[in-house]
């Protein structure tokens, strides 16, 4: 058997080299973001880890892969179930918010709040769907905390709504399923584990620094999670599901690590 050569898989940036392993980059990002195997690890560690030859690219991905998943569950074990992320002064908020989306913000589709419906399902004692307007009379907690983007940039926002705890209580939900699952006006779906949807700064959000949000930005509801990065956090919400059995979400399908805490 051929020695491994002993470069180091990170560059002296401390970030990993992916043209040493030609691996997926998004798995590259997600391993290299959340220091899974940071350290001295070489080309030779690694093959040794994953036990695959480091020159068959099909392997090593298929490991990482392993690794991310594993990924889930050693994040959701670390989880704090009530450590609060970092929050900032009024005067760092970015206005207008930041926009992102999985396509231009020429091609949002405005929602019309009168058809608008918040569909409810899965383990929920009461499923009547919520009409904008009744959500908006629901008790509002307000915070300032920073999105970050996987692409790279970031900006702090001021958001207002109800506290995704105090809807599902409201609502009956079984806090003892899994995973509260979001389906979007668009064609996006994202879902969370029940400890980061208990959590404080977990937040159905309707207004941006105090006002109703704009359409860009996932008029009416959209997610606001301080816990979470930012793909995590889906806008235009239109049905909400309680669940033990998760559905794949967008970023998932497109080789991202699912629970994606910060
Ligand atoms: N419905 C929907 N929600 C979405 C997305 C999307 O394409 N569709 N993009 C996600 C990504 S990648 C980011 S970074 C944030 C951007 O939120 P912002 O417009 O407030 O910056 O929305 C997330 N939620
Ligand atoms: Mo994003």
């Amino acid at each position: 058997m051929s020695k491994p050569p002993s470069r180091s898989i990170f560059r002296p940036s401390g970030k990993i080299d992916s043209s040493i392993l030609q691996a997926d980059p998004k798995l590259l990002y997600e391993i290299d973001r959340r220091k899974v195997i940071r350290g001295a690890v070489s080309l030779g560690a690694l093959s040794f880890l994953t036990g695959c030859n480091v020159s068959e690219v099909d392997q090593v991905q298929s490991a990482l892969r392993a690794v991310s998943t594993w990924n889930d569950l050693a994040q959701s074990v670390i989880f704090r179930p009530n450590h609060l992320a970092p929050t900032y002064p009024e005067s760092r908020v970015v206005k207008p918010p930041r926009f992102n989306a999985h396509y231009n913000i020429e091609d949002v589709q405005p929602v019309d709040v009168n058809g608008w419906k918040l569909e409810l399902s899965g383990l929920i004692a009461d499923k009547r769907p919520w009409r904008a307007s009744d959500i908006y009379a629901l008790p509002e907690q307000e915070m300032i905390i920073k999105h970050i983007c996987i692409e790279g940039w970031d900006y702090i926002g001021q958001w207002s709504g109800v506290n995704l705890k105090t809807f599902l209580e409201r609502i009956g939900a079984d806090l003892s399923a899994k995973y509260v699952a979001f389906k979007c006006a668009d064609d996006y779906t994202e879902s969370l584990d029940m400890a980061s949807a208990l959590h404080p700064q977990t937040m159905l959000a309707t207004k941006y620094a105090k006002e109703l949000m704009a359409d860009p930005f996932g008029f009416p509801l959209r997610l606001r999670t301080a816990t979470k990065i930012g793909f995590k956090n889906a806008k235009w919400i239109t049905a909400l599901e309680v669940t033990n059995n998760r559905p794949q979400t967008y970023y998932e399908k497109e080789g991202f690590n699912w629970f994606s805490g910060m």
